[in-house]
């Protein structure tokens, strides 16, 4: 049972934070489409005494004679890690059988470090990276300039189609072939549309590149079959644990064997010092639950309510980036600025006033800069824990039109949010805090 009372009297003002954090959590219709909520025995494993151990190293080591896996042989730097390294095994087990995976390495803090190891592992500096252009629906560590991936590497950027807002295969395949890279990069944090990554494997094969997935969206859906499985074509994928997978905050590596001892070694001590044991316990279980039946049914009710939200939004005259969505999230375009209308900025805090939370996003071919952003985006993982089903989807679109609508009407903004927390109070969470 959640219970708060040691950080009540120890110190008030963190209460008082966390205390409003779970307010908002309760009354806000949370869209952001990589957020979610963690389970109860997630969050235990997260705040347990598992915090107190340092455990740099691994739970294990590769035979010099066979190149065979040994678990518990002289793996660590500390003593007392055997409870730890039970933590940190189960977690690798789970991974690898809920992806169909070689090799996992649980270790990374997030999905950046995670990434930032995968990288290393296959290329070195100014090597060449073909990766989603960022305002197409990339991520920062996908090559932009203010993140290691742009200031290390010579990143060639590929985009969506402009007719269809959708990969083009062909026009990557033409890219690849001019630019010829080291390595190619596919996965997103805003690409609504399921990803061919046999096509990717195909063009990087053709030029002799390797190929790197970042799945950390849509993680979950691939967990349970309802997206293709980057593992066999990919030669290492990466992903967070908290988004669809619904885990606490953190990254996680997958590989082929024979990439397992140089990334290992590229994730501790090439990167990161101490791992976070009771992070990697909480992603232990947050594995269990999904490895679990009706984890499969979640993921299919996540898919289900974005259909209904896309169809929603669209029946409401909106405009949806490739005109829907596969997965868990899609991205309103709200045209340019000569169109008339809301930013993404300004949409995104009028939703904030209403109670909705989403972030602005570009669009692709956006001619506002990314801070301000044509677009809005919006997934259904986390409203999908709290319960909701299709029906709440259609209203929810409602809201999103009343509040385009009012966007600049503080007063009606504020009328949205007392519908919009009456919906929320109809799906309760923490309900043992909030007594
Ligand atoms: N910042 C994450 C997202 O919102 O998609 C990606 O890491």
């Amino acid at each position: 049972m959640l219970n708060y009372d040691e950080i009540k009297k120890v110190d008030p003002e963190i209460y008082e934070a966390i205390m409003n954090e779970v307010e908002r959590q309760y009354h806000n219709l949370e869209l952001i489409a990589s957020e979610n909520i963690v389970s109860e025995a997630v969050m235990e494993a997260a705040g347990s005494v598992l915090t107190n151990k340092y455990a740099e190293g691994y739970p294990y080591r590769y035979s010099r004679k066979s190149g065979e896996l040994l678990y518990r042989l002289y793996g660590r730097y500390y003593g007392g890690c055997e409870f730890v390294d039970d933590v940190e095994r189960l977690a690798i087990e789970r991974a690898k059988e809920l992806f169909g995976a070689q090799h996992a390495n649980v270790q990374p803090h997030s999905g950046s470090q995670a990434n930032m190891a995968a990288y290393f592992t296959l290329i070195k500096p100014g090597d060449t990276i073909l990766s989603l252009e960022l305002t197409h629906g990339g991520h920062l560590t996908h090559g932009h300039p203010l993140s290691f991936s742009g200031k290390l590497f010579n990143i060639v950027p590929y985009g969506v189609n402009k007719d269809t807002e959708q990969f083009d295969y062909e026009m990557i395949r033409e890219k690849a072939l001019e630019c010829k890279p080291d390595m190619i990069l596919t996965g997103a944090s805003a690409y609504p549309r399921s990803i061919d990554f046999k096509k990717f494997r195909e063009i990087a094969d053709e030029v002799g590149a390797t190929l790197v997935v970042d799945m950390a969206h849509i993680a979950g859906l691939i967990a349970t079959g309802l997206h293709p499985n980057p593992i066999p074509y990919a030669d290492i994928v990466t992903t967070t644990t908290h988004k669809t997978l619904r885990g606490p905050r953190g990254g996680m590596i997958l590989c082929k064997e024979k990439y397992a001892q140089e990334l290992d070694k590229w994730v501790f001590p090439g990167i990161q010092g101490g791992p976070l044991e009771h992070i990697i316990a909480a992603k232990a279980v947050a594995f269990k639950e999904a490895l679990a039946d009706d984890f499969v049914v979640y993921q299919k009710q996540i898919l289900a309510n974005a259909q209904a939200l896309a169809k929603g939004l669209i029946k409401r005259g909106f405009n949806l980036v490739s005109d829907g969505t596969d997965t868990h999230l899609m991205l309103l375009n709200l045209g340019s600025e000569e169109e008339g209308g809301p930013s993404g900025k300004k949409m995104e805090g009028s939703l904030d006033i209403a109670g909705i939370t989403a972030n602005k996003n570009t669009v692709p071919f956006d001619t506002r800069p990314p801070f301000v952003a044509s677009g809005i985006r919006l997934g259904t993982p986390a409203v999908t824990t709290r319960g909701m089903k299709e029906a709440e989807m259609d209203i929810v679109a409602d809201f999103i039109r009343k509040v385009y609508d009012n966007y600049d009407d503080e007063e009606q903004l504020i009328k949205i949010k007392e519908d919009v927390q009456a919906l929320c109070a109809q799906f309760t969470i923490f309900e043992e805090l909030r007594k």
